[in-house]
């Protein structure tokens, strides 16, 4: 189709559609993921139970149809809202991720648990202590006081706050994952 703008972008998108693809048959031939071979997937070994807990998570919100299995489609879903999705897009996920039972609410404890697992995985070095940002995230962002942040805090004050928003949407580090998949893809096209 003609040169209208983003077409270069939706190019490389397809381009790099095609290599997603690839990755996937190859390193998933059956087009169905279980949780073990997600975890190998993004090469994720060695996971503490909390770091297992919080990527289980993460599979479960990329499991749409809740039928154990990612398939092509969630997983290109899932891709492309790491890749490409907006603020709002994402945050909403990142809800839906953060409020582990479910209830519509992220809790204090759902919190802490969050940013100790991310914590887990990434291995950065942080200066403020786990208890210390979900302190400080309370304090900012809950505004009824409830204890609990209801979607629409979670949304407006993360939105709000760029620290927030960077940390818990950063640290989510899908981004580094993706960035790994990355490298490797690059060492995957070369060898074809
Ligand atoms: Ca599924
Ligand atoms: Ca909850
Ligand atoms: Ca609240």
């Amino acid at each position: 189709m003609g040169n209208s703008s983003g077409s270069t972008l939706e190019e490389l998108q397809a381009c790099e559609s095609h290599q997603w693809y690839k990755k996937f048959m190859t390193e998933c031939p059956s087009g169905l993921l279980t949780f073990y071979e997600f975890k190998q997937f993004f090469g994720l070994r060695n996971l503490s139970d909390t770091s297992n807990a919080y990527v289980e998570t993460m599979f479960t919100t990329f499991d749409m149809n809740d039928d154990g299995f990612i398939d092509f489609m969630e997983y290109v879903a899932a891709l492309s809202l790491v890749l490409k999705g907006g603020v709002q897009q994402k945050l909403r996920w990142y809800f839906k991720l953060y409020d582990i039972d479910g209830s519509g609410c992220i809790d204090r404890e759902e919190l802490l648990l969050i940013i100790k697992s991310i914590r887990a995985i990434n291995g950065n070095p942080c200066e403020m202590s786990a208890e210390d940002f979900a302190n400080m995230v309370f304090d900012k962002i809950d505004i009824n006081g409830d204890g609990e942040l209801s979607y629409e805090e979670f949304m407006e004050g993360v939105q709000k706050d760029e620290t927030l928003l960077k940390t818990l949407t950063e640290s989510l580090d899908l981004t580094h994952i993706v960035q790994k998949i990355k490298g490797d893809l690059g060492e995957f096209s070369k060898e074809i």
